[in-house]
């Protein structure tokens, strides 16, 4: 597709309202199924809107549910026959095209082998539209598929689900389901797909323990906007996916900084509204107008500092090209500062579009004595000192790297001081990234670094994401070899996993598509890896993907394929679980364990998650006793505050579900 970056615009978008009319389009990774002989059921319909309509590949005729002379009720599902097993991993369905009463919101996709049997791999919401919708998930067997419909798109207590075609993709038609066999769980699995009413290009783990996504001000459209942002709220708990435009801040949150502040509070600043601040409040659910930025900026990093400040540099997407040195906003003060000592010039890359890339996406890490490091994408590192007006000082080169803009830089361990940086292009685009791997490990502030080339990935990686998991392992998922925005070629599909105990890395299970440009991931509570989107890029983009998928890693199986028991923490104390730097937190498991390590509340954009950091705890258990006593860290650079996920892990290596910790300014 040749909508880049430099190109946006109507041609573009022309070009995929074309697209979008073939319902059947077949992908790299899925082609469709050819539908001879299928059969197909539904729950209900009205007389000369029958069932085998989705079938007919003509979208002027339909399946309707019953209206007259009764409304047969919500739920309706349809679901169809296949005749035979295949390997299956994605299902289409395409709105009625003239009106769009019976649209379906939120569903559920099922698949079976015999008809009785039924195993759930898709859940969510569709964007209530006439363009085809396709949910993609893991390669399973199937020789009937069904979707249920809960709810009808347009609105509350409407009764219908109606559709024009319908279309099952598989990897390979022609392959024997008989010989189908899941990857091995020691290569982690990837679970259900959660279909988004949005394409997230940003998302957050509230203190709610919700996950916050969102779009620009469009559900599928990222260029253009302003004054209003497509959100989500995905509830773990209860599965829930649920829409929600944001206007009142007057803010298009694409391309922003997002940094989560010592109340879980999401700040977020600039993007396509470049000079706009948003904060987004857990305890009520809604997003506040906050002070203004003295610079507009969009691809922008930001991190919280030690002392709950929230620092930012550059951000030359939006809101004019120039050298746009540092500032700084103060939660309590609701103010933005400039640090004007926090000089642009020594953090560009030598990008081929010059300072448009050049400042984005900058690898910003708070650290000890209130300092920040700036670890790349460029090749020099730099401290930036954030008290007064602002201080820079180089901080060397990051080994022999070049510049890796788009890359991936996880701090796994903030009590040594250890970065992982990895993959990343010297340019933004028509760019090759690299495979290429650096360990980076901080010695005292504004000394330079030590930095060591590792083991390097097996897959290069521009636009890929990176996740440190409880155990101190880094999960890279995603990405493209060579980097060009709004493409899904050259993906990097296997995820891989770092071990930092041996420098080396693990190819993982494959995701189930392409996770490009504007593809997000975090760790979630209950450690497993929330993975998705990419697009973002126009009504009917083949690019655009309207969800996300949970991956289980490896940690969460036993040898044996089964799904590991997890220790479970029954009790924290302080109860209140509000802690300062340097304090003792106890903790009570079900049986021993190994270790604990806090693992921050991560936010995610544009392959940037400043939030997320790991600290190892030691501890030690009262003798005879499950209940654990450790001492956190008492310097804030490295235990920053705001809300931390506390894990403990047992000897075989298995992972709890995290206990929500607050950590308060000191
Ligand atoms: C139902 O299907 C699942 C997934 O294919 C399979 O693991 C399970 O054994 C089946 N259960 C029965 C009762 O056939
Ligand atoms: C902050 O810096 C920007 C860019 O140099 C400048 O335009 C703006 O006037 C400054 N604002 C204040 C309050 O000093
Ligand atoms: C799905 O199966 C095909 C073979 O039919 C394989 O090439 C592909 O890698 C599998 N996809 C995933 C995501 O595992
Ligand atoms: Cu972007």
């Amino acid at each position: 597709m040749l909508c880049n970056i430099r190109a946006f615009g109507l041609v573009c978008v022309e070009v995929f309202l074309l697209s979008a009319r073939a319902s059947a389009q077949s992908f790299p990774w899925a082609r469709t199924i050819p539908r001879a002989g299928w059969t197909v059921t539904a729950d209900s319909y009205q007389a000369g809107n029958e069932p085998a309509n989705v079938l007919d590949g003509n979208s002027a005729t339909i399946w309707h549910t019953q209206y007259t002379p009764s409304m047969a009720p919500l739920p309706h599902y349809i679901q169809v026959d296949m005749q035979r097993s295949y390997v299956v991993n994605g299902f289409s369905y395409q709105p009625r095209q003239g009106g769009s009463n019976g649209n379906i919101g939120q569903h559920t996709i099922t698949l079976s082998n015999d008809g009785n049997n039924w195993s759930q791999v898709v859940f969510g919401t569709f964007l209530n539209d006439g363009t085809t919708k396709r949910s993609f998930f893991s390669n399973a067997t199937a020789r009937y598929i069904r979707i249920t419909a809960q709810t009808e798109a347009q609105g509350a207590g409407n009764q219908w689900s109606s559709m024009a075609e319908l279309n099952v993709y598989s990897p390979n038609p022609s392959q024997d389901a008989a010989s189908f066999r899941p990857p091995p769980t020691s290569q982690g699995r990837w679970t259900t797909t959660i279909d988004l009413p949005i394409v997230p290009a940003a998302a957050a783990l509230s203190r709610t323990g919700e996950v916050i996504l969102w779009s620009a001000f469009r559900p599928d459209l990222f260029s253009g906007g302003t004054g209003i942002t497509e959100t989500v709220h995905w509830d773990p708990t209860t599965q829930t996916v649920s829409q929600r435009s944001v206007a009142n801040t007057r803010h298009d949150m694409f391309c922003p900084g997002i940094s989560l502040d010592v109340d879980g509070q999401f700040i977020v600043s600039g993007g396509n509204d470049n000079r706009r601040t948003s904060r987004y409040d857990p305890a009520s659910g809604s997003w506040v107008t906050a002070s203004q930025m003295n610079v507009g900026r969009g691809y922008q990093s930001s991190t919280t500092l030690a002392d709950g400040r929230v620092f930012t540099i550059g951000g030359s997407w939006s809101g004019g090209r120039f050298q746009k040195d540092g500032e700084v906003y103060d939660p309590r003060t609701d103010t933005w500062t400039n640090v004007t000592g926090c000089r642009t010039a020594p953090m560009l890359t030598s990008d081929a579009q010059g300072i448009y890339r050049a400042d984005n996406h900058a690898w910003l890490f708070a650290y000890r004595q209130n300092s920040v490091f700036h670890a790349g994408p460029s090749r020099n590192m730099n401290w930036y000192g954030v008290s007064g007006s602002g201080t820079t000082r180089a901080a060397g080169t990051r080994g022999d790297a070049a510049d890796a803009m788009c890359g991936i830089a996880v701090m796994y361990d903030a009590v040594q001081g250890l970065i992982l940086a990895a993959g990343g292009s010297p340019n933004y685009q028509d760019s090759w990234a690299t495979r290429d791997a650096y360990r980076i490990q901080l010695g005292a502030v504004n000394a330079n670094p030590t930095v060591t080339r590792l083991e390097a990935m097996a897959h290069a990686r521009a636009f890929g994401n990176g996740v440190v998991l409880p155990d101190g392992t880094v999960l890279v998922v995603g990405g493209q070899a060579y980097a060009v925005p709004f493409t899904d070629t050259t993906p990097a599909l296997p995820a891989e996993l770092f071990d930092p105990a041996t420098g080396r890395w693990t190819s993982l299970a494959s995701i189930a598509v392409p996770r490009t440009y504007h593809s997000v991931a975090l760790l979630l509570p209950d450690a497993t890896v929330l993975a998705g989107g990419g697009g973002l890029c126009g009504r009917g983009c083949p690019q655009n993907h309207f969800d996300v998928q949970v991956f289980q890693p490896p940690y969460l199986f036993a040898a044996d394929g089964t799904r590991a028991r997890q220790p479970v923490i029954r009790s924290v104390t302080p109860a209140a679980a509000a802690l300062r730097p340097g304090a003792t937190l106890t903790a009570e498991t079900d049986g021993a364990v190994a270790s604990f390590s806090l693992v921050r509340f991560g936010s995610s954009t544009h392959t940037v998650n400043t939030d997320q950091r790991r600290v190892p705890l030691a501890a030690t258990a009262a003798p005879g006793t499950t209940t654990y006593t450790m001492t956190l860290p008492s310097d804030p650079g490295v235990l920053l505050p705001g809300y931390w996920m506390l894990f403990a892990v047992n000897g075989a290596g298995v992972p709890s579900v995290a206990r929500t910790i607050q950590v308060l300014l000191p």
